[in-house]
């Protein structure tokens, strides 16, 4: 459950959130499959409950009303399509499947789907759920019990969300239909939302129980879904990551948290030379890595101090380093813009998602941020693909904020965080020839657009990067030689 099954040469999914299904096709075959992204996390796709009470906030979709396939962000039919379009193009489907939990109790109870429930009595008749499929006795999740209480975390109400008991064979059965269903219409796996909410031995009897993937699809006879389980433990937990870890992969908040600080100057950049396993991350492969995700960007989950969109030139940075390193299996956030941490969405006045333009500059429009479209980003994203699982060599640091390294004899990366500018002959371990920086600009035609970097016959070059450049990131890797 801890392989991702991308398309060959590909590393890096991303999270378009709230995208609806029409577009995310679009954009795998205009942009994610032509510049190598291995895949899209979806927001959740079943029917969930409306929340006008809260102008439909994005939390909405946070609470399930059935398994039908219908959501502000389309239906089974172009979800279908959707998976298949991207799947032509080497692009992968992850899923986010809310089965921890379903609704609260609210005075509306109608869904995106128009099923209806019956709060009061437990009753989702379009799965259907009724009493007896929820952990009794009712009780609360309460600030306390993340620290005291394991059964308490994995058997009361988060947020007051009805809670399913994965104890029961007929629970299991339904989330177990419903997540087969969508590896047969070709997904590749699944995000497991509130995983420590649940205990991992019902998690095991409902991965255990998933189908191959599908070879219609072009997996591999045999290929068992990438499962990457939500659970924060950021230390001092009642539920360790460390019970999820021997089932599949695992969220590493702690990652995020660690490279926000640092690139925000909490904590000085050379210190990073042994970024991994040292810093008391999970084992690399365990480990689905990201700066932010979709919670903690607005203060909810984690929280935290984490770095988003609106610090671009630390997020470029923290971003960049995510990509260059080794380590994990990383994931970008695509967000919409936000001031209200609540709001969902751009949305026309009938609660309709309002699609994301594409501006001549390729960058997105109303209301769509579109981090993966910054060309610091998708150039990286290329640079992980084309270095592949080379070692990090010829650390350098400056004893402060600059420090560079090399990624085999493929690609080379420095960073500047320090107030004052980095000027210095490095080595870059690349063969001798003139590489068009990536991040300045790119490369066009016989020149480059931004800095062009000449690496001499030692495979040392000449590196500046001013304190106040737009960027603090220079990347160059093989396969953009200037001939100039
Ligand atoms: C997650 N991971 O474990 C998601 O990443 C996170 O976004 C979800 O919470 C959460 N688990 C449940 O799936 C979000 C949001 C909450 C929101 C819930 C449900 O962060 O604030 O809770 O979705 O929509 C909301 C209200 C809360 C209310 C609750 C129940 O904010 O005040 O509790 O609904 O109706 C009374
Ligand atoms: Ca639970």
């Amino acid at each position: 459950y801890k392989n991702p099954h991308y398309a060959s040469g590909r590393t890096t999914m991303v999270h378009l959130f709230e995208w609806k299904w029409d577009d995310i096709a679009a954009e795998c075959e205009r942009f994610l499959g032509p510049r190598g992204f291995g895949g899209v996390q979806v927001s959740p796709v079943n029917e969930n409950l409306v929340l006008w009470s809260h102008q439909r906030p994005w939390w909405e979709r946070y609470q399930p009303i059935s398994y039908r396939l219908v959501t502000r962000s389309g239906n089974e039919q172009q979800f279908t399509n959707m998976v298949r379009r991207c799947n032509n193009v080497g692009v992968r489907i992850y899923v986010d499947a809310i089965i921890n939990h379903m609704t609260g109790t609210w005075s509306t109870n109608t869904g995106t789907g128009g099923s209806t429930a019956n709060f009061g009595q437990w009753h989702y008749p379009a799965v259907p759920y009724g009493r007896n499929d929820f952990n009794f006795p009712h009780c609360v999740i309460t600030g306390n019990d993340y620290r005291c209480c394991a059964d308490r975390v994995r058997n009361c109400e988060l947020s007051n969300l009805k809670d399913l008991n994965q104890g029961t064979e007929y629970v299991r059965t339904q989330i177990v239909n419903f997540m087969n269903h969508l590896i047969r219409l070709g997904v590749a796996g699944f995000r497991i939302d509130a995983a420590k909410h649940m205990w991992p031995a019902d998690l095991r009897v409902i991965y255990d129980r998933l189908h191959n993937l599908n070879t219609a699809h072009g997996f591999p006879a045999g290929a068992r879904p990438y499962i990457y389980q939500e659970v924060i433990d950021l230390g001092n937990e009642a539920v360790s990551r460390n019970e999820y870890t021997p089932l599949a992969a695992v969220t590493e908040f702690r990652f995020g948290m660690e490279l926000s600080r640092a690139f925000k100057g909490g904590n000085q950049l050379r210190w990073l030379f042994n970024w991994g396993t040292a810093w008391g991350l999970l084992a690399s492969g365990d480990a689905l890595t990201f700066i932010d995700n979709h919670d903690n960007q607005r203060g909810h989950g984690a929280g935290g101090d984490i770095l988003t969109y609106k610090q671009p030139k630390q997020y470029r940075g923290a971003i960049a380093f995510m990509l260059a390193h080794p380590y994990g299996r990383p994931q970008l956030m695509s967000s919409f813009a936000f001031t209200n941490t609540e709001a969902g969405p751009p949305m026309d006045n009938s609660g309709n998602i309002i699609s994301p333009s594409i501006n001549s500059d390729t960058s997105c429009g109303n209301g769509w941020v579109c981090e993966h479209r910054w060309r610091q980003i998708f150039s990286m994203v290329a640079f992980r693909n084309r270095v592949g699982n080379t070692a990090v060599t010829n650390w350098w640091d400056n004893g402060s904020n600059q420090i560079a390294f090399c990624r085999g004899n493929q690609g080379f990366v420095a960073f500047n965080n320090d107030y004052w500018n980095l000027s210095q002959t490095l080595q870059t371990c690349l063969p001798a020839g003139n590489y068009c920086d990536i991040i300045s600009g790119w490369k066009s035609g016989n020149n480059c657009t931004g800095k062009r970097i000449t690496v001499g016959s030692d495979g040392r070059a000449s590196i500046t990067l001013g304190a106040g450049e737009y960027d603090m990131v220079l990347a160059i890797h093989t396969g953009t030689e200037s001939r100039l």
